[in-house]
């Protein structure tokens, strides 16, 4: 596995967990293992009021050493940006109740040799899923640490078999202004779309997450699938997919139609390259203790790539990232 972490000189004493926690956690998930179960959605195990919180059973553990606190549930499932849901960091959890995951189904399209439409039971089983600990950093200079599960997106790739005139994969979300009430207001063109190069899609660090702290995705944290490319602001990791695509050319993404001088296509966190309107230097890490007053959190210097580079810089390698930005 290319898993391997990085190193965080910048974080504080203070904001490492210890491992015996994880430990515990560790192991509280093999225990629930030992359970079994075979859906995607095995076992309720308390009701909140956006969405049902769902246990999985089988999710693998991997090769992550944990180094930085993570950022609670209660932080990373309240504190959110889904425009489907509402433009106030807080909308997200009171509306996105209204989602509807189950049964969810997802079209894969394009230069395939097998395509079609699946359900998303069938098309990742729950043995294949594994924890993974990313930073997710938002372009407005707010981070978390999150335990996703996931699938790597490569293995879901691999499976449609896209031929060699596939350059680029696009993503779109659903479009249903009844489950997403959001999309009532014209506050982005629906449906959000985002957009990766090939070989940034078939990078072993991309994810296609469904759940958090080993339970189903929280509505409002794009469930019941959604991207996540640690190496790039947040917006790049779109929620809710219901649509795949291999395609041969640049596909649009949300926020580069929305405001282009803004946002690039690229969107690789990058200190060195600030936003037009404000610094990227450093960033608000959300741990989600003392409730909202996390975006109070005193500022931590953001890494190159999220601290990702080891494993991503060499896909840019010979790009000028200030023109690819
Ligand atoms: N469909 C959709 N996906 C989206 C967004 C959105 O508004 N709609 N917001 C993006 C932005 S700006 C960020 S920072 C992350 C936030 O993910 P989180 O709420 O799980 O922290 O989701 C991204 N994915
Ligand atoms: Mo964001």
């Amino acid at each position: 596995m290319l898993i391997k972490h990085v190193k965080n000189s910048e974080v504080k004493p203070s904001e490492i967990t210890s491992k015996s926690i994880f430990l515990n956690r560790r192991k509280f998930l093999q225990t629930a293992a030992i359970a079994g179960g075979i859906s995607l959605l095995p076992k309720v195990i308390t009701s909140s009021c956006a969405s049902t919180r769902t246990k999985f059973l089988n999710v693998k553990t991997t090769s992550f050493a944990e180094v930085e606190k993570l950022t609670t549930y209660e932080g990373l499932s309240s504190y959110n940006n889904f425009y489907e849901f509402g433009t106030g960091k807080t909308d997200p959890a009171r509306n996105a109740h209204t989602l509807k995951p189950e049964p969810w189904a997802i079209e894969i399209s394009g230069l395939a040799t097998k395509i079609g439409k699946f359900h998303l039971d069938d098309l990742i089983k729950p043995h294949q899923l594994e924890e993974r600990i990313y930073r997710l950093r938002c372009v407005e200079a707010w981070s978390m640490v999150i335990p996703w599960v996931g699938i790597p997106l490569v293995d879901i790739i691999k499976r449609f078999e896209p031929n060699s005139k596939a350059k680029f994969v696009a993503f779109e979300t659903l479009v249903d202004k009844e489950q997403m009430p959001g999309q009532k207001s014209r506050s982005l063109d629906w449906p959000y779309v985002e957009g990766l190069r090939m070989d940034e899609a078939i990078n072993p660090l991309t994810l296609l997450a469904v759940g958090v702290y080993g339970e189903r995705m929280p509505n409002q944290n794009g469930a019941p699938i959604r991207l996540v490319v640690p190496w790039k602001y947040g917006f790049k990791s779109i929620k809710s997919i219901v649509k795949i695509s291999f395609v041969e050319k640049e596909p649009p993404t949300t926020w580069n139609i929305q405001a282009p001088s803004e946002y690039g296509f690229y969107s690789n966190v990058n200190p060195n390259i600030d936003h037009p309107r404000w610094s990227q230097k450093r960033e608000r890490r959300i741990t989600g203790e003392g409730g909202l007053s996390a975006i109070f959190m005193p500022k931590i210097e953001t890494q190159f790539m999220n601290g990702y580079a080891d494993e991503v810089a060499e896909l840019y390698k010979g790009m000028d990232l200030k023109k690819f930005f």
